[in-house]
Protein backbone atom coordinates (compact mmCIF):
# COMPACT_ATOMS: atom_id res chain seq x y z
CA UNK A 1 0.00 0.00 0.00
CA UNK A 2 1.26 3.51 -0.44
CA UNK A 3 -0.15 5.06 2.76
CA UNK A 4 2.89 3.99 5.73
CA UNK A 5 1.08 2.36 8.61
CA UNK A 6 1.24 4.50 12.11
CA UNK A 7 4.76 4.16 13.79
CA UNK A 8 3.51 3.10 17.22
CA UNK A 9 4.69 1.70 20.42
CA UNK A 10 3.14 -1.69 20.94
CA UNK A 11 2.24 -2.09 24.63
CA UNK A 12 -1.14 -2.37 25.79
CA UNK A 13 -2.49 1.24 27.86
CA UNK A 14 -2.17 -0.28 31.24
CA UNK A 15 0.85 -2.40 30.75
CA UNK A 16 3.03 0.70 29.33
CA UNK A 17 1.32 2.84 32.78
CA UNK A 18 2.55 0.41 34.90
CA UNK A 19 5.57 0.37 33.31
CA UNK A 20 6.21 4.20 33.95
CA UNK A 21 5.06 3.78 37.13
CA UNK A 22 7.75 1.07 38.01
CA UNK A 23 10.39 3.67 37.04
CA UNK A 24 11.62 1.67 34.13
CA UNK A 25 10.07 4.43 31.41
CA UNK A 26 11.55 7.38 32.77
CA UNK A 27 10.41 10.22 30.07
CA UNK A 28 13.87 9.73 29.15
CA UNK A 29 14.75 10.21 24.92
CA UNK A 30 17.65 10.03 23.06
CA UNK A 31 18.30 13.73 21.83
CA UNK A 32 17.34 14.50 25.73
CA UNK A 33 20.35 12.51 27.25
CA UNK A 34 22.92 13.39 24.24
CA UNK A 35 22.28 17.17 24.82
CA UNK A 36 22.71 16.12 28.34
CA UNK A 37 26.41 14.37 27.82
CA UNK A 38 26.91 16.98 25.72
CA UNK A 39 26.95 19.31 28.75
CA UNK A 40 27.99 17.66 31.80
CA UNK A 41 31.19 15.86 29.69
CA UNK A 42 31.77 18.62 26.85
CA UNK A 43 36.09 17.44 26.36
CA UNK A 44 35.48 13.80 27.54
CA UNK A 45 35.99 11.44 24.23
CA UNK A 46 32.75 9.87 23.36
CA UNK A 47 33.97 8.24 19.97
CA UNK A 48 37.17 6.78 18.62
CA UNK A 49 36.81 5.30 15.18
CA UNK A 50 39.62 5.30 12.44
CA UNK A 51 41.78 8.58 12.58
CA UNK A 52 38.87 10.25 14.30
CA UNK A 53 38.26 10.96 17.92
CA UNK A 54 34.98 12.73 18.66
CA UNK A 55 34.23 14.76 22.10
CA UNK A 56 30.56 14.60 23.51
CA UNK A 57 30.47 18.02 22.64
CA UNK A 58 31.43 17.41 18.86
CA UNK A 59 29.01 14.38 18.38
CA UNK A 60 26.07 16.68 19.55
CA UNK A 61 27.18 19.59 16.85
CA UNK A 62 27.93 17.15 14.21
CA UNK A 63 24.60 15.31 14.88
CA UNK A 64 23.02 18.70 14.60
CA UNK A 65 24.69 19.21 11.48
CA UNK A 66 23.69 16.35 9.77
CA UNK A 67 19.93 16.52 11.18
CA UNK A 68 19.68 20.28 10.07
CA UNK A 69 21.08 18.98 6.93
CA UNK A 70 18.78 16.23 6.39
CA UNK A 71 15.92 18.40 6.14
CA UNK A 72 17.46 21.17 3.93
CA UNK A 73 18.11 18.10 1.99
CA UNK A 74 13.78 17.90 1.93
CA UNK A 75 13.16 15.26 4.74
CA UNK A 76 10.55 15.79 7.13
CA UNK A 77 10.11 14.64 10.74
CA UNK A 78 8.71 10.88 11.24
CA UNK A 79 10.25 10.16 8.12
CA UNK A 80 12.25 6.49 8.04
CA UNK A 81 15.83 6.70 7.13
CA UNK A 82 17.58 2.80 6.05
CA UNK A 83 21.17 3.37 7.66
CA UNK A 84 23.48 1.12 6.45
CA UNK A 85 27.01 1.46 7.52
CA UNK A 86 29.95 -0.16 9.02
CA UNK A 87 32.01 0.14 12.18
CA UNK A 88 32.63 4.05 11.35
CA UNK A 89 32.56 7.37 13.40
CA UNK A 90 29.89 8.18 11.13
CA UNK A 91 27.39 5.19 12.28
CA UNK A 92 27.13 7.51 15.28
CA UNK A 93 27.19 10.76 14.08
CA UNK A 94 24.25 9.63 11.43
CA UNK A 95 22.16 7.91 13.68
CA UNK A 96 22.54 10.66 16.46
CA UNK A 97 21.70 13.13 13.75
CA UNK A 98 18.41 11.66 12.71
CA UNK A 99 17.67 11.09 16.60
CA UNK A 100 18.41 14.73 16.77
CA UNK A 101 15.85 15.75 13.58
CA UNK A 102 12.93 13.92 14.54
CA UNK A 103 13.95 11.37 11.56
CA UNK A 104 13.22 7.38 12.27
CA UNK A 105 16.50 5.26 11.34
CA UNK A 106 16.07 2.01 9.90
CA UNK A 107 19.03 -0.21 10.60
CA UNK A 108 20.17 -2.73 8.01
CA UNK A 109 23.69 -4.96 8.43
CA UNK A 110 26.58 -3.95 6.18
CA UNK A 111 26.58 -7.90 4.69
CA UNK A 112 22.74 -7.16 3.66
CA UNK A 113 22.25 -6.87 0.02
CA UNK A 114 19.65 -5.65 -2.37
CA UNK A 115 17.17 -8.20 -1.77
CA UNK A 116 17.13 -7.86 2.44
CA UNK A 117 18.02 -3.89 2.29
CA UNK A 118 14.96 -3.27 -0.41
CA UNK A 119 12.49 -5.56 1.94
CA UNK A 120 13.25 -3.23 4.47
CA UNK A 121 13.36 -0.04 2.69
CA UNK A 122 10.17 -1.15 1.11
CA UNK A 123 8.36 -2.50 4.17
CA UNK A 124 9.72 1.17 6.27
CA UNK A 125 8.22 3.28 3.34
CA UNK A 126 11.71 4.87 3.41
CA UNK A 127 12.43 7.97 1.83
CA UNK A 128 16.26 8.28 2.58
CA UNK A 129 19.13 5.54 2.43
CA UNK A 130 21.96 6.29 4.06
CA UNK A 131 25.51 3.91 3.37
CA UNK A 132 29.43 4.42 3.19
CA UNK A 133 30.80 4.34 -0.33
CA UNK A 134 32.77 0.92 0.04
CA UNK A 135 33.12 -1.16 2.43
CA UNK A 136 34.97 -4.81 2.54
CA UNK A 137 35.53 -3.91 -1.40
CA UNK A 138 31.55 -3.42 -1.65
CA UNK A 139 30.24 -0.62 -3.43
CA UNK A 140 27.11 0.46 -1.66
CA UNK A 141 26.25 3.53 -4.27
CA UNK A 142 25.62 0.71 -6.51
CA UNK A 143 23.07 -0.92 -4.32
CA UNK A 144 21.77 2.75 -3.83
CA UNK A 145 21.16 3.19 -7.46
CA UNK A 146 19.39 -0.41 -7.42
CA UNK A 147 17.35 0.49 -4.46
CA UNK A 148 16.10 3.34 -5.86
CA UNK A 149 15.30 1.79 -9.47
CA UNK A 150 12.75 -0.38 -7.44
CA UNK A 151 11.75 1.93 -4.80
CA UNK A 152 10.83 5.79 -6.10
CA UNK A 153 9.63 7.06 -2.61
CA UNK A 154 13.97 6.37 -1.90
CA UNK A 155 14.36 10.06 -2.99
CA UNK A 156 17.53 10.65 -0.93
CA UNK A 157 20.77 8.81 -0.51
CA UNK A 158 23.89 10.09 1.39
CA UNK A 159 27.17 8.55 1.49
CA UNK A 160 29.84 8.43 3.46
CA UNK A 161 33.04 8.87 1.42
CA UNK A 162 33.02 9.59 -2.49
CA UNK A 163 29.41 10.18 -3.32
CA UNK A 164 29.29 10.21 -7.05
CA UNK A 165 25.94 12.00 -7.89
CA UNK A 166 24.53 11.53 -4.27
CA UNK A 167 24.81 13.75 -1.31
CA UNK A 168 27.62 13.05 1.16
CA UNK A 169 27.36 12.94 4.58
CA UNK A 170 30.33 15.34 4.69
CA UNK A 171 28.58 18.05 3.28
CA UNK A 172 25.75 17.77 5.04
CA UNK A 173 24.73 21.04 6.72
CA UNK A 174 21.55 23.12 8.00
CA UNK A 175 20.54 25.63 10.43
CA UNK A 176 20.02 23.80 13.64
CA UNK A 177 17.11 26.15 14.46
CA UNK A 178 14.76 24.25 12.05
CA UNK A 179 15.43 21.01 14.19
CA UNK A 180 12.35 20.01 15.74
CA UNK A 181 11.83 19.83 19.75
CA UNK A 182 12.87 16.20 21.53
CA UNK A 183 10.46 13.43 20.71
CA UNK A 184 7.52 11.82 22.72
CA UNK A 185 9.63 9.37 24.48
CA UNK A 186 6.96 6.29 24.29
CA UNK A 187 7.53 7.19 20.65
CA UNK A 188 8.92 5.12 17.94
CA UNK A 189 12.88 6.02 18.17
CA UNK A 190 14.33 3.56 15.37
CA UNK A 191 13.48 0.27 13.42
CA UNK A 192 15.68 -2.54 14.16
CA UNK A 193 15.89 -5.69 12.74
CA UNK A 194 15.37 -9.23 13.68
CA UNK A 195 18.01 -11.31 13.91
CA UNK A 196 15.58 -14.38 12.50
CA UNK A 197 17.78 -16.69 10.31
CA UNK A 198 14.77 -17.66 8.15
CA UNK A 199 13.37 -15.31 5.32
CA UNK A 200 13.57 -11.60 5.22
CA UNK A 201 14.53 -9.10 8.28
CA UNK A 202 11.23 -8.53 10.16
CA UNK A 203 11.60 -4.81 11.58
CA UNK A 204 11.19 -4.37 15.27
CA UNK A 205 9.73 -0.92 16.35
CA UNK A 206 11.88 0.37 19.96
CA UNK A 207 10.60 3.19 21.69
CA UNK A 208 12.89 5.96 23.36
CA UNK A 209 11.62 4.83 26.85
CA UNK A 210 12.04 1.34 26.22
CA UNK A 211 15.50 0.88 25.25
CA UNK A 212 16.96 3.54 27.01
CA UNK A 213 15.51 1.31 29.94
CA UNK A 214 17.50 -1.83 28.75
CA UNK A 215 21.10 0.17 28.27
CA UNK A 216 20.57 1.96 31.03
CA UNK A 217 19.60 -1.09 33.54
CA UNK A 218 22.46 -3.16 31.35
CA UNK A 219 24.66 -0.56 32.09
CA UNK A 220 24.61 -1.35 36.23
CA UNK A 221 24.62 -5.12 35.56
CA UNK A 222 27.62 -5.00 32.75
CA UNK A 223 29.53 -2.67 35.26
CA UNK A 224 29.53 0.69 32.56
CA UNK A 225 30.90 3.81 34.26
CA UNK A 226 32.03 6.90 33.38
CA UNK A 227 35.21 5.27 33.25
CA UNK A 228 34.44 2.38 31.26
CA UNK A 229 35.94 1.94 27.26
CA UNK A 230 33.54 -0.28 25.59
CA UNK A 231 34.69 -1.60 22.17
CA UNK A 232 32.16 -2.39 19.41
CA UNK A 233 33.67 -5.00 17.29
CA UNK A 234 30.69 -6.93 16.32
CA UNK A 235 28.46 -4.74 13.84
CA UNK A 236 27.57 -1.75 15.11
CA UNK A 237 23.92 -2.21 13.58
CA UNK A 238 23.85 -5.15 15.19
CA UNK A 239 21.32 -4.94 18.70
CA UNK A 240 23.72 -6.51 21.21
CA UNK A 241 26.75 -4.62 20.57
CA UNK A 242 23.83 -1.65 20.18
CA UNK A 243 22.22 -2.21 23.67
CA UNK A 244 23.63 -4.79 26.06
CA UNK A 245 25.17 -2.76 27.01
CA UNK A 246 27.06 -1.48 23.77
CA UNK A 247 27.83 2.25 22.21
CA UNK A 248 24.25 3.28 23.47
CA UNK A 249 24.97 2.24 26.76
CA UNK A 250 28.12 3.45 26.73
CA UNK A 251 27.47 6.79 25.66
CA UNK A 252 24.75 7.01 27.78
CA UNK A 253 27.23 6.67 30.88
CA UNK A 254 29.69 8.99 29.65
CA UNK A 255 32.04 6.74 28.84
CA UNK A 256 34.11 6.26 25.55
CA UNK A 257 33.10 3.93 22.38
CA UNK A 258 35.72 2.75 20.42
CA UNK A 259 34.53 1.32 17.10
CA UNK A 260 36.88 -1.39 15.74
CA UNK A 261 36.69 -2.03 11.48
CA UNK A 262 36.53 -5.60 12.08
CA UNK A 263 35.85 -8.36 14.41
CA UNK A 264 38.60 -9.82 13.93
CA UNK A 265 42.09 -9.96 16.70
CA UNK A 266 43.77 -8.21 13.82
CA UNK A 267 41.70 -5.14 13.97
CA UNK A 268 40.63 -5.52 17.83
CA UNK A 269 43.69 -6.52 19.68
CA UNK A 270 45.90 -3.34 18.37
CA UNK A 271 42.45 -0.96 19.37
CA UNK A 272 42.65 -2.90 23.25
CA UNK A 273 45.85 -1.92 24.06
CA UNK A 274 45.61 1.47 22.46
CA UNK A 275 42.62 2.53 23.97
CA UNK A 276 42.80 0.34 26.89
CA UNK A 277 39.09 -1.30 26.17
CA UNK A 278 37.30 -2.44 29.18
CA UNK A 279 34.42 -4.68 27.67
CA UNK A 280 33.56 -5.62 24.40
CA UNK A 281 30.89 -8.12 23.47
CA UNK A 282 31.67 -11.10 21.45
CA UNK A 283 29.39 -13.96 19.44
CA UNK A 284 30.47 -18.00 20.23
CA UNK A 285 33.11 -18.37 16.89
CA UNK A 286 34.52 -15.47 17.41
CA UNK A 287 35.12 -15.65 20.69
CA UNK A 288 37.15 -19.05 19.99
CA UNK A 289 39.05 -17.32 17.25
CA UNK A 290 39.87 -14.61 20.08
CA UNK A 291 40.98 -17.35 22.36
CA UNK A 292 43.50 -18.80 20.05
CA UNK A 293 44.74 -15.65 18.78
CA UNK A 294 45.31 -14.27 22.83
CA UNK A 295 47.68 -17.22 23.16
CA UNK A 296 50.40 -15.42 21.10
CA UNK A 297 49.65 -12.11 20.45
CA UNK A 298 52.12 -9.30 21.46
CA UNK A 299 49.36 -7.16 22.28
CA UNK A 300 48.47 -6.15 25.70
CA UNK A 301 44.48 -7.09 26.73
CA UNK A 302 44.96 -6.57 30.01
CA UNK A 303 42.87 -3.81 30.22
CA UNK A 304 39.92 -5.79 29.32
CA UNK A 305 37.66 -6.84 32.25
CA UNK A 306 34.46 -8.26 30.89
CA UNK A 307 33.99 -10.81 27.59
CA UNK A 308 30.59 -10.88 27.27
CA UNK A 309 29.76 -13.79 24.56
CA UNK A 310 26.16 -14.21 23.24
CA UNK A 311 24.23 -14.23 19.73
CA UNK A 312 23.95 -18.24 20.02
CA UNK A 313 24.86 -20.39 22.02
CA UNK A 314 28.27 -20.38 24.20
CA UNK A 315 28.65 -24.25 25.31
CA UNK A 316 30.10 -25.11 28.62
CA UNK A 317 33.62 -26.09 26.90
CA UNK A 318 33.73 -23.14 25.29
CA UNK A 319 32.75 -20.81 27.90
CA UNK A 320 35.85 -22.50 29.94
CA UNK A 321 38.13 -21.55 26.97
CA UNK A 322 37.36 -18.16 27.10
CA UNK A 323 37.78 -17.35 30.62
CA UNK A 324 41.13 -19.51 30.45
CA UNK A 325 42.03 -17.77 27.31
CA UNK A 326 41.05 -14.36 27.95
CA UNK A 327 42.27 -14.05 31.42
CA UNK A 328 39.28 -11.92 32.66
CA UNK A 329 35.25 -11.88 32.95
CA UNK A 330 32.58 -13.87 31.47
CA UNK A 331 29.76 -12.29 31.06
CA UNK A 332 26.95 -15.07 28.99
CA UNK A 333 24.94 -12.52 27.06
CA UNK A 334 20.99 -14.19 25.60
CA UNK A 335 19.59 -11.84 23.75
CA UNK A 336 17.41 -10.97 21.14
CA UNK A 337 16.10 -7.74 18.87
CA UNK A 338 12.55 -7.50 19.90
CA UNK A 339 13.88 -7.45 23.37
CA UNK A 340 14.47 -9.39 26.47
CA UNK A 341 18.20 -9.63 27.76
CA UNK A 342 19.46 -12.08 29.71
CA UNK A 343 22.23 -11.96 31.67
CA UNK A 344 25.41 -13.77 33.82
CA UNK A 345 25.86 -11.22 36.59
CA UNK A 346 29.17 -10.18 37.22
CA UNK A 347 29.22 -11.88 40.72
CA UNK A 348 27.57 -15.25 39.59
CA UNK A 349 29.11 -18.45 40.63
CA UNK A 350 31.06 -19.75 38.38
CA UNK A 351 28.55 -22.56 37.58
CA UNK A 352 26.05 -20.09 36.53
CA UNK A 353 28.80 -18.44 34.48
CA UNK A 354 29.68 -21.33 32.57
CA UNK A 355 26.45 -23.31 32.41
CA UNK A 356 23.75 -20.49 32.02
CA UNK A 357 22.99 -17.66 29.48
CA UNK A 358 21.98 -15.75 32.51
CA UNK A 359 18.73 -13.69 33.84
CA UNK A 360 16.53 -11.43 32.77
CA UNK A 361 17.60 -7.76 33.20
CA UNK A 362 14.07 -6.98 34.70
CA UNK A 363 12.05 -8.19 37.17
CA UNK A 364 8.98 -7.50 35.41
CA UNK A 365 10.31 -9.68 32.24
CA UNK A 366 8.45 -11.94 32.25
CA UNK A 367 9.05 -15.48 30.98
CA UNK A 368 7.17 -18.95 29.84
CA UNK A 369 8.36 -22.17 29.23
CA UNK A 370 5.41 -23.91 27.91
CA UNK A 371 5.41 -27.27 26.14
CA UNK A 372 4.25 -27.93 21.99
CA UNK A 373 0.78 -27.03 23.20
CA UNK A 374 1.09 -24.22 24.67
CA UNK A 375 0.88 -25.08 28.56
CA UNK A 376 3.51 -24.79 30.91
CA UNK A 377 6.22 -27.19 31.13
CA UNK A 378 7.00 -29.06 34.97
CA UNK A 379 9.94 -26.47 35.90
CA UNK A 380 13.06 -27.31 34.67
CA UNK A 381 12.14 -29.02 31.84
CA UNK A 382 12.85 -27.67 28.29
CA UNK A 383 10.00 -26.13 26.30
CA UNK A 384 9.48 -22.69 24.65
CA UNK A 385 10.27 -19.41 25.46
CA UNK A 386 7.63 -17.20 25.48
CA UNK A 387 8.41 -13.46 27.12
CA UNK A 388 6.75 -10.13 27.54
CA UNK A 389 8.23 -6.96 29.25
CA UNK A 390 9.13 -3.35 29.66
CA UNK A 391 11.32 -3.34 26.50
CA UNK A 392 10.11 -6.30 24.67
CA UNK A 393 7.99 -5.53 21.68
CA UNK A 394 4.12 -7.04 20.93
CA UNK A 395 4.16 -6.52 17.50
CA UNK A 396 6.74 -6.39 14.49
CA UNK A 397 6.31 -3.17 12.23
CA UNK A 398 3.99 -3.18 9.20
CA UNK A 399 3.31 -7.29 8.86
CA UNK A 400 0.35 -9.19 10.05
CA UNK A 401 1.00 -12.10 9.34
CA UNK A 402 4.88 -12.65 10.86
CA UNK A 403 2.61 -10.82 14.28
CA UNK A 404 0.02 -13.38 13.83
CA UNK A 405 2.50 -16.45 14.16
CA UNK A 406 5.41 -14.58 16.94
CA UNK A 407 3.10 -13.39 19.22
CA UNK A 408 0.37 -14.68 21.77
CA UNK A 409 -3.11 -13.27 22.26
CA UNK A 410 -1.93 -11.84 25.73
CA UNK A 411 1.13 -9.92 23.87
CA UNK A 412 3.76 -12.86 24.76
CA UNK A 413 6.17 -12.72 21.84
CA UNK A 414 7.10 -16.51 20.93
CA UNK A 415 11.20 -16.42 20.59
CA UNK A 416 11.51 -19.82 18.99
CA UNK A 417 14.13 -20.90 21.87
CA UNK A 418 13.66 -24.09 23.76
CA UNK A 419 14.98 -23.01 27.17
CA UNK A 420 15.09 -24.84 30.85
CA UNK A 421 14.70 -22.49 33.49
CA UNK A 422 16.23 -22.88 36.65
CA UNK A 423 15.97 -21.88 40.14
CA UNK A 424 16.57 -17.99 40.25
CA UNK A 425 15.30 -17.39 36.94
CA UNK A 426 18.97 -18.56 35.09
CA UNK A 427 17.96 -20.20 31.52
CA UNK A 428 20.09 -22.47 29.59
CA UNK A 429 19.43 -22.11 25.99
CA UNK A 430 18.79 -25.50 24.47
CA UNK A 431 18.54 -24.47 20.79
CA UNK A 432 15.94 -23.37 18.32
CA UNK A 433 12.29 -25.02 18.38
CA UNK A 434 13.60 -26.46 15.02
CA UNK A 435 17.32 -27.02 15.39
CA UNK A 436 16.50 -30.15 17.85
CA UNK A 437 17.75 -33.68 15.85
CA UNK A 438 15.01 -35.77 16.11
CA UNK A 439 16.62 -39.49 15.23
CA UNK A 440 14.01 -42.05 15.07
CA UNK A 441 11.50 -40.19 17.73
CA UNK A 442 14.82 -39.54 20.02
CA UNK A 443 15.26 -35.68 20.79
CA UNK A 444 18.97 -34.74 20.95
CA UNK A 445 20.24 -31.62 21.58
CA UNK A 446 22.59 -29.87 19.08
CA UNK A 447 24.38 -28.00 21.85
CA UNK A 448 24.95 -30.80 24.46
CA UNK A 449 26.91 -32.96 21.44
CA UNK A 450 28.74 -29.52 20.21
CA UNK A 451 30.03 -29.45 24.26
CA UNK A 452 31.08 -32.85 24.30
CA UNK A 453 32.84 -32.65 20.55
CA UNK A 454 34.62 -29.59 22.17
CA UNK A 455 36.41 -30.65 25.00
CA UNK A 456 38.47 -33.06 22.61
CA UNK A 457 41.67 -31.45 22.10
CA UNK A 458 41.50 -31.48 18.50
CA UNK A 459 38.43 -29.69 18.16
CA UNK A 460 38.15 -26.06 17.55
CA UNK A 461 34.46 -25.85 16.94
CA UNK A 462 31.61 -28.16 15.72
CA UNK A 463 28.00 -27.34 14.91
CA UNK A 464 25.80 -30.20 14.81
CA UNK A 465 23.06 -30.35 12.65
CA UNK A 466 20.22 -32.89 11.63
CA UNK A 467 19.90 -34.11 7.65
CA UNK A 468 16.79 -36.22 6.60
CA UNK A 469 17.42 -39.93 6.97
CA UNK A 470 15.37 -42.53 5.31
CA UNK A 471 14.93 -45.10 8.21
CA UNK A 472 15.82 -42.93 11.36
CA UNK A 473 13.79 -39.60 9.96
CA UNK A 474 16.29 -37.48 10.86
CA UNK A 475 20.09 -38.51 11.61
CA UNK A 476 23.20 -36.67 12.82
CA UNK A 477 25.91 -34.27 11.03
CA UNK A 478 29.00 -32.80 12.99
CA UNK A 479 30.72 -30.19 11.47
CA UNK A 480 34.00 -29.54 12.92
CA UNK A 481 37.21 -27.16 12.36
CA UNK A 482 40.02 -29.20 13.72
CA UNK A 483 43.02 -27.65 15.71
CA UNK A 484 46.20 -29.34 16.49
CA UNK A 485 47.08 -32.90 15.61
CA UNK A 486 45.00 -34.28 12.88
CA UNK A 487 41.90 -36.17 14.11
CA UNK A 488 39.90 -38.69 12.53
CA UNK A 489 35.87 -39.27 12.22
CA UNK A 490 36.03 -42.48 13.80
CA UNK A 491 38.41 -41.22 16.79
CA UNK A 492 35.67 -38.45 17.26
CA UNK A 493 33.00 -40.81 17.40
CA UNK A 494 34.68 -43.13 20.09
CA UNK A 495 35.35 -39.87 21.84
CA UNK A 496 31.88 -38.94 22.36
CA UNK A 497 31.30 -42.38 23.06
CA UNK A 498 33.75 -42.40 25.68
CA UNK A 499 31.95 -39.66 27.39
CA UNK A 500 28.87 -41.78 28.58
CA UNK A 501 26.28 -40.54 26.67
CA UNK A 502 23.43 -42.99 25.03
CA UNK A 503 24.48 -44.55 21.95
CA UNK A 504 21.82 -42.72 19.88
CA UNK A 505 23.53 -39.18 20.98
CA UNK A 506 26.98 -40.10 19.16
CA UNK A 507 27.33 -37.99 15.65
CA UNK A 508 25.79 -40.68 12.77
CA UNK A 509 28.30 -38.29 10.17
CA UNK A 510 31.35 -36.06 10.82
CA UNK A 511 32.54 -33.51 8.02
CA UNK A 512 35.94 -32.01 8.71
CA UNK A 513 35.42 -28.38 7.56
CA UNK A 514 37.96 -25.13 7.49
CA UNK A 515 35.30 -22.67 8.49
CA UNK A 516 31.60 -22.53 9.28
CA UNK A 517 29.21 -20.03 6.75
CA UNK A 518 28.28 -17.28 9.21
CA UNK A 519 24.98 -14.69 9.38
CA UNK A 520 25.49 -11.41 8.88
CA UNK A 521 26.18 -10.90 12.31
CA UNK A 522 29.20 -13.72 12.65
CA UNK A 523 26.67 -16.58 14.12
CA UNK A 524 27.33 -20.14 13.13
CA UNK A 525 24.67 -20.57 10.36
CA UNK A 526 23.17 -24.76 10.73
CA UNK A 527 21.04 -23.72 7.82
CA UNK A 528 23.77 -22.87 5.34
CA UNK A 529 25.65 -26.44 6.71
CA UNK A 530 22.86 -28.21 5.89
CA UNK A 531 22.60 -27.22 2.89
CA UNK A 532 26.15 -27.68 2.03
CA UNK A 533 25.73 -31.33 2.72
CA UNK A 534 22.59 -31.64 0.82
CA UNK A 535 25.19 -29.93 -2.49
CA UNK A 536 26.85 -33.05 -1.10
CA UNK A 537 30.25 -31.71 -2.67
CA UNK A 538 32.32 -31.93 0.83
CA UNK A 539 34.49 -34.72 1.37
CA UNK A 540 32.48 -37.02 4.03
CA UNK A 541 33.34 -39.62 6.20
C1 LIG B 1 21.82 -19.02 22.63
N1 LIG B 1 21.12 -18.37 21.69
C2 LIG B 1 21.22 -17.03 21.67
C3 LIG B 1 22.71 -17.07 23.58
C4 LIG B 1 21.03 -14.90 21.29
C5 LIG B 1 22.24 -9.30 23.12
C6 LIG B 1 22.78 -10.51 22.74
C7 LIG B 1 22.35 -11.15 21.59
C8 LIG B 1 21.37 -10.58 20.79
C9 LIG B 1 20.94 -11.28 19.56
C10 LIG B 1 20.82 -9.36 21.16
C11 LIG B 1 21.99 -16.32 22.61
N2 LIG B 1 22.59 -18.41 23.56
N3 LIG B 1 23.50 -16.48 24.49
O1 LIG B 1 19.86 -8.75 20.45
O2 LIG B 1 20.71 -7.53 22.68
C12 LIG B 1 19.80 -16.44 19.72
C13 LIG B 1 18.39 -16.80 20.16
C14 LIG B 1 17.65 -15.47 20.05
C15 LIG B 1 18.29 -14.87 18.82
C16 LIG B 1 18.17 -13.36 18.75
C17 LIG B 1 21.26 -8.72 22.34
N4 LIG B 1 21.85 -15.01 22.34
N5 LIG B 1 20.65 -16.11 20.86
O3 LIG B 1 21.54 -12.26 19.16
O4 LIG B 1 17.93 -10.60 17.43
O5 LIG B 1 17.90 -17.72 19.22
O6 LIG B 1 19.82 -10.79 18.96
O7 LIG B 1 16.25 -15.63 19.91
O8 LIG B 1 20.22 -11.17 16.48
O9 LIG B 1 19.67 -15.27 18.91
O10 LIG B 1 18.98 -12.86 17.72
P1 LIG B 1 19.21 -11.30 17.56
Amino acid sequence: SRTRPPLRQTWPAAMAARYRAAGYWRGETFPGFLRARAAQHADDIAVVGGQVRLSYAQLWAQAGRIGAGLFAAGLLPGQTVVVQLGNVPEFVTVVCGLFRAGLVPVFALPAHRLTEVAHVARTAHARAYIAAAGQDGFDYRSLARALQAQLPALATVVIVGEAAEFLAVADLDGEVATLPPDPDPQSVAFLQLSGGSTGLPKLIPRTHDDYIYSFRASNEICGIGRDSVYLVALPAAHNFPMSSPGFFGALYAGARVVLSPGPGPDSAFPLIAREAVTCVGLVPPLALLWVQAAATTTHDLSSLQVVQVGGAKLVPEAARRVIEGLGCQLQQVFGMAEGLVNYTRLHDRPELVIGTQGRPISPDDEVLVVDDLGNPVAPGSTGHLLTRGPYTIGAYYNDPAANARAFTEDGYYRTGDMVQQLPGGYLVVQGRAGDHINRAGEKISAEEIEDHLLAHPGVFDAAVVSLPDAYLGERSCAFIIAQGEPTQAAGLKAWVRGRGLAAFKVPDQIVFVDAFGTTAVGKVSRRELRARLREGFMQQT
